[in-house]
């Protein structure tokens, strides 16, 4: 713009020359960077659809104002300084985003969020707008609690090491009494599972409200653990209307001698921030079912990618987070998965296109986030599981539990000596992706339950094709 003066002339001017676009612009270290896949509307240029998410996503508004000139708005201006087609996708873009830090509120999800996604997925010149992914700088990072137990901390509370751990969802989700609820638990924990589960949806209803359910969980806690001689646990979901009722809850659990409490994601960043800190002052473990994700999460084109949501619950602070299985029920391509379980249970998640993950991430100390499978898997496809998701997880089998021929101590023996024997035949060496179903029925000869869930699901897949696959694809290397 030859007159600077005319930056600031009463009236309407594209987002790019307003100085949102910028592509000599090389990101700092101390930058949060945010890769959105956008679709502009027919005719929209790709350049100034970017820039406009970059203006609207930090300074700016429709028009030129002139109060910009009290401000350090150079510096305020969020950036956007790199698009590239999406591989294979017509009229979609990948568009980089770099955001001073001085814009943000420390330690705040909520404050971040109303930036990045506040305004702009809403925005008429673009047809949909996705979140990709992100780059936290460390010194960002470090205004972070993050996990209030991790990982290494929540195995040695446990004192399980060197195997996945074990859970079930108690099913039917809704209608138990709470004397029978906690027969499931007892029946699933003496089988062999380390972990029973509230479901999403459990809270205080009129078939069962929560008092009831905390004492007859802890009683089938603590009968299991005295009759196997291992630490159990039950995730009681405190997920309530207020904070208050949340910290009411937690508390009871607490008194009861429980060492974890569940959240649903629905109770929103602000509510998970507070339970993630109440975790950290009672050494509670913390456990979030990301319940409500999939409408905003599993659609390529419009949304947040579930990646990014990883790391902002990894930032706010929770131990456990639903991440996805690969093979059950539930949306899961395996590129995806890893991506996601990466910025779980990395100290660096390395960049990985393949994988989704657009920017290498130092996470800067912060606790790591063990994963949890869960939805629609069985004791069949334990080698595809430990293969696909690696030693540190949680593995969640509801029905695959609970529905068991013979019974849900059955169900849980089914699942426990399936690992088991998995895990042994991995740390012999040999080869449980091909050898894995043969692993499975030479244990079934000697463990009728296994063999009945062996038989019972044997059939069981669930194949369709995944709707959140990443853009980028290996390309034959020529020999
Ligand atoms: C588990 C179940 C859980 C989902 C959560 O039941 O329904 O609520 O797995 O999904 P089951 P995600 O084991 O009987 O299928 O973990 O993908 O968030």
């Amino acid at each position: 713009m030859g007159n600077p003066a005319d930056r600031y002339k009463s009236g309407v001017m594209p987002y790019a020359k307003m100085g949102y676009w910028d592509a000599d612009y090389v990101p700092k270290d101390t930058d949060v960077i945010a890769v959105f896949r956008i679709s502009p509307q027919d005719g929209v240029d790709a350049i100034e659809a970017a820039a406009a998410v970059a203006g609207e996503s930090s300074t700016a508004t429709w028009t030129v104002v002139w109060t910009d000139r009290l401000t350090a708005c150079d510096l305020y201006r969020a950036k956007a300084y790199r698009v590239d087609p999406v591989p294979g996708s017509p009229g979609q873009y990948f568009s980089y985003i770099a955001y001073d830090l001085a814009l943000f509120e420390e330690g705040s999800i909520a404050n971040l969020t109303a930036s990045i996604i506040g305004n702009v997925f809403g925005f008429k010149p673009l047809k949909a707008l996705r979140l990709e992914d992100m780059r936290m700088p460390v010194a960002y990072l470090k205004t972070f609690q993050g996990p209030p137990t991790g990982i290494v901390v929540e195995r040695e509370r446990l004192d399980k090491f060197g195997r996945p751990l074990l859970g079930a969802t108690t099913k039917p989700k809704l209608g138990l009494s709470s004397k029978n609820y906690g027969r499931v638990v007892y029946e699933a924990l003496k089988g062999g599972l380390d972990f029973v589960k509230d479901d999403e949806n459990i809270n205080s209803q009129p078939f069962m409200h929560w008092r009831d359910r905390f004492l007859y969980c802890m009683e089938a806690v603590n009968k299991a653990s005295a009759a196997t001689g291992e630490v159990k646990g039950h995730y009681l979901n405190v997920t309530a209307a207020t904070m208050e009722d949340m910290y009411e809850r937690a508390d009871f659990a607490k008194q009861l001698g429980s060492c974890i409490v569940m959240i649903d994601l629905v109770i929103g960043y602000t509510a998970i921030q507070s339970m993630a800190k109440w975790a950290r002052r009672n050494d509670m473990i913390l456990h979030l079912h990301r319940a409500g994700h999939g409408t905003y999460t599993r659609q390529k084109t419009h949304g947040v990618s579930f990646r990014v949501i990883a790391k902002w619950m990894r930032m706010a602070g929770v131990d456990h987070i639903h991440a996805g299985t690969v093979v059950g029920k539930l949306e899961g391509d395996p590129n995806v998965i890893k991506g996601i379980y990466s910025v779980c249970r990395d100290d660096i998640t390395k960049q990985n296109f393949e994988r989704g993950v657009f920017f290498d991430q130092d996470w800067a100390g912060l606790r790591k986030v063990m994963p949890v499978a869960s939805g629609g898997i069985h004791a069949g496809q334990m080698h595809q599981l430990i293969t696909y998701l690696g030693e540190d997880v949680v593995l969640q089998f509801g029905g695959g539990t609970i529905g068991h021929p013979m019974g849900i101590q059955a169900g849980a023996t089914a699942n426990r000596v399936a690992l088991e024997v998995m895990i042994k035949a991995r740390n012999e060496g040999r080869d449980i992706w091909n050898e894995g179903p043969q692993i499975l029925a030479e244990a079934a000869k000697w463990c009728s339950p296994l063999n009945a869930a062996l038989e019972t699901w044997k059939d069981v897949s669930f194949n369709y094709t995944s709707t959140d696959t990443a853009d980028f694809v290996p390309t034959a290397t020529p020999a």
